[in-house]
């Protein structure tokens, strides 16, 4: 199988479990209060249809490492992909990132409201805790804790939404100080960094990996992490929309700083090739086991979506 069509099979097995998750799991289980249609319809378009699923694919590919099947991973990978589609929606609100399109659709403040798309987003970012509370994500009350814990951390003030609010600070801020490349580098470890950097631990978690290979998909997840946000710097200059499934030159058009502005192309295609084989190199304690996830590398580096 090549890493497209594995990558494909991983989105199919997410975009499957997704389906019966938001819509069941966002239930009280003794009562049986339904979700209100209008959100429930928003949860659905932020969730299904679209996406490369790549976090997911980092979990179960992470597990993999550690001999777990599929689906002992799953809906770890699930949990997280909701955290990851609670982000995008929130990011395309108008007070955000003003985006209309998202995986080549309306996104969900367009196709619905603000208000809706808020709600959908508060409710993603809760549902994806709940799933990771239940025995099916892992036997283990303590590996349950540590993924809420370590996900937790991902996610929030030190995490993806600090990164976040570093980013619209930059931008936003009258005191701002000009940009630099080690803070562009920082707030982008925070923002697209942790969740794919918990993607790659979390198999570890799961899989009751030692604290030297819990580190080395540290490494791992990092340079990939930093390679993932320079290639999408580069699409967002040469990438074109369709492709993309999002509106490019956005950040260009805005005079935002980012890695590729601050570097230019050229450097900046050395440090994602550098990232590249930084990410590998940091499997090597795995052996032959991580090929998928050297694969992986390698189309983070090259990918045009
Ligand atoms: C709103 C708290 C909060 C955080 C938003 C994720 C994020 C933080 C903003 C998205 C802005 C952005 C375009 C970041 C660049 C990297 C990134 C996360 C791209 C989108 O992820 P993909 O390419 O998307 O994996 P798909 O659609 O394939 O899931």
């Amino acid at each position: 199988m090549t890493f497209s069509q594995r990558l494909d099979q991983i989105a199919g097995l997410t975009e499957a479990r997704l389906g019966t998750l938001v819509g069941t799991k966002i239930k009280h289980p003794e009562r049986d209060d339904p979700i209100p249609p209008r959100l429930l319809g928003a949860l659905r378009h932020a969730t299904l249809g679209g996406g490369k699923r790549f976090r997911p694919f980092l979990v179960i590919e992470s597990a993999a490492l550690f001999g777990l099947s599929e689906r002992q991973a799953l809906d770890t990978a699930v949990a997280l992909e909701c955290v990851h589609c609670y982000s995008l929606v929130h990011d395309d609100l108008p007070a955000m990132d003003n985006d209309a399109t998202r995986r080549g659709m309306p996104s969900v403040w367009k196709a619905f409201d603000e208000w809706t798309a808020i709600l959908a987003g508060d409710a993603l970012l809760t549902v994806a805790f709940e799933i990771l509370s239940t025995p099916e994500v892992h036997e283990s009350p303590e590996v349950r804790l540590a993924l809420i814990s370590a996900l937790a951390k991902a996610a929030g003030a030190a995490g993806m939404v600090g990164g976040q609010a570093l980013d619209l600070e930059a931008e936003r801020l009258p005191s701002r100080e000009a940009p630099t490349l080690s803070g562009i580098l920082h707030l982008q470890s925070l923002k697209t960094g942790a969740l794919i950097r918990f993607a790659c631990e979390a198999g570890a978690i799961l899989g009751g990996g030692g604290p030297d290979e819990r580190a080395a998909l540290h490494r791992y997840g990092t340079e990939l992490g930093l390679a993932f946000q320079i290639a999408d710097d580069l699409l967002d200059v040469e990438g074109d929309a369709l492709t993309v499934g999002k509106a490019v030159s956005k950040d260009a058009a805005a005079g935002k700083a980012t890695l590729v502005s601050l570097m230019g192309i050229a450097r900046a295609r050395a440090e994602l090739k550098r990232a590249e084989q930084a990410a590998i190199d940091a499997l090597a304690p795995f052996g032959a086991k991580a090929e998928t996830l050297i694969e992986a590398a390698r189309f983070v580096a090259e990918r045009n979506r």
